[in-house]
């Protein structure tokens, strides 16, 4: 092993060719609106009254990006994050109404660059919060018509969609908000330890339901549909099912362990891409171990280790999305706000692949060295 064979050496150099004007630009700004520190703060870009991105509030953006208050106005930006804090689809332990806000109040922990990844989310890609789509708590399909309306919005502007959930059931209104604009077929890849596929659970369309009625949608066939980290006691045989009558594919963690990630990724990316437009992606965040992420609403033991579904999301992301959504995160449940953590982490490696891969977003040019 060699030390320029690392990663590692990689990354110490990477960083130095990253510009950091956009930061740069705001922590000014900040400075300038928040007015002068004390006299003994030695760094005098901190301001007196925090107006910058980060802190310890970021008020309720996600990574402290601006929010979005006139919708009209939308279109140019990169990246919309839209909170959908519905837990009526939940069929046992609610409580991911609150996923969105956590999310958004753990993403202010560490910055937007990536070390390993030798990207800086704030410096390429031009984010915003629009805030939460009004769910409606009591009926479920006004909801649905409610999410599908508001995502179909940001994909015709052509801002790239990333949801915040909210229970499962969402799952279905985003695939039918996009796929009018989608001039062909949409894949979905899905990670869950649960199908998702039943018709009803209690005569309603709840959240074990999403992919039964996505893929009856034309242009979302289910033979477009990968499953991935499916297995234990939780998953329902409807699901298994409906699976075989439409020849979805089912990928369990036994495959997992049989084949191994890169090979499961590649066969993922080869289903869902199978002569579609684009693809969408669903994480649940069910799919990775209780042990590591226990808010959530339906844990189900041996599911994936944090490691191991960070590495998936790389894998299956370099592709290009046409949006994503993270799911089941439910706070109630949460320890030291952990699961909600790795959902905003899921996303933000997203966002990363995204602008390494040249699918998202512009690198910028690297600084001139003096
Ligand atoms: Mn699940």
């Amino acid at each position: 092993m060699k030390r320029e064979d690392l990663n590692g050496t990689w990354a110490i150099e990477r960083e130095g060719e990253w510009p950091s004007e956009r930061s740069d630009e705001a922590a000014a700004r900040a400075s300038e609106y928040g007015l002068e520190s004390a006299a003994t703060i030695r760094d005098r870009k901190i301001p007196l009254f925090n107006r910058s991105r980060r802190g310890y509030g970021n008020f309720s953006r996600f990574l402290g990006v601006p929010f979005q208050e006139d919708m009209r106005e939308l279109g140019g930006q990169d990246v919309a994050f839209m909170g959908v804090p519905l837990d009526t689809g939940t069929t046992y332990r609610p409580g991911t109404r609150f996923g969105p806000d956590a999310m958004r109040r753990i993403s202010s922990l560490g910055s937007t660059y990536n070390v390993s990844m030798g990207v800086d989310l704030y410096e390429t890609l031009n984010m915003v919060d629009v805030g939460d789509v009004s769910v409606i708590p009591a009926n479920i399909e006004k909801s649905f018509d409610q999410i599908a309306l508001a995502i179909g919005y940001l994909h015709e502007r052509n801002v790239f969609p990333v949801v915040l959930g909210g229970d499962h059931s969402i799952g279905y209104p985003d695939i039918r908000g996009i796929a009018p604009y989608v001039d062909g077929n949409i894949g979905i890849i899905h990670f869950d330890r649960h199908s998702d596929l039943s018709e009803y659970t209690w005569d309603e369309r709840m959240h074990g339901s999403p992919f039964f009625h996505a893929t009856n949608i034309e242009n979302a066939p289910p033979s477009n549909l990968v499953q991935i980290g499916i297995g234990g006691w939780t998953g329902s045989r409807e699901g298994l099912k409906n699976a075989r009558e439409r020849h979805a594919t089912v990928v369990t963690l036994e495959d997992v362990d049989r084949f191994g990630i890169d090979k499961v990724a590649e066969y993922a990316l080869e289903i869902a891409w199978k002569n579609a437009k684009c693809v969408y992606l669903s994480f649940d965040i069910d799919s990775v171990d209780p042990a590591f992420a226990p808010g959530t609403g339906t844990p189900e033991p041996g599911g994936f280790l944090p490691r191991e579904l960070l590495k998936f999301l790389r894998l299956i992301t370099r592709e290009g999305l046409a949006g994503m959504e993270v799911v089941e995160v439910s706070p109630p449940y949460d320890v030291s706000d952990i699961t909600a953590l790795l959902g905003a982490r899921a996303v933000m490696e997203v966002l990363g692949t995204l602008v390494v891969s040249g699918k998202l977003g512009k690198m910028p040019e690297p600084k001139d060295e003096k």
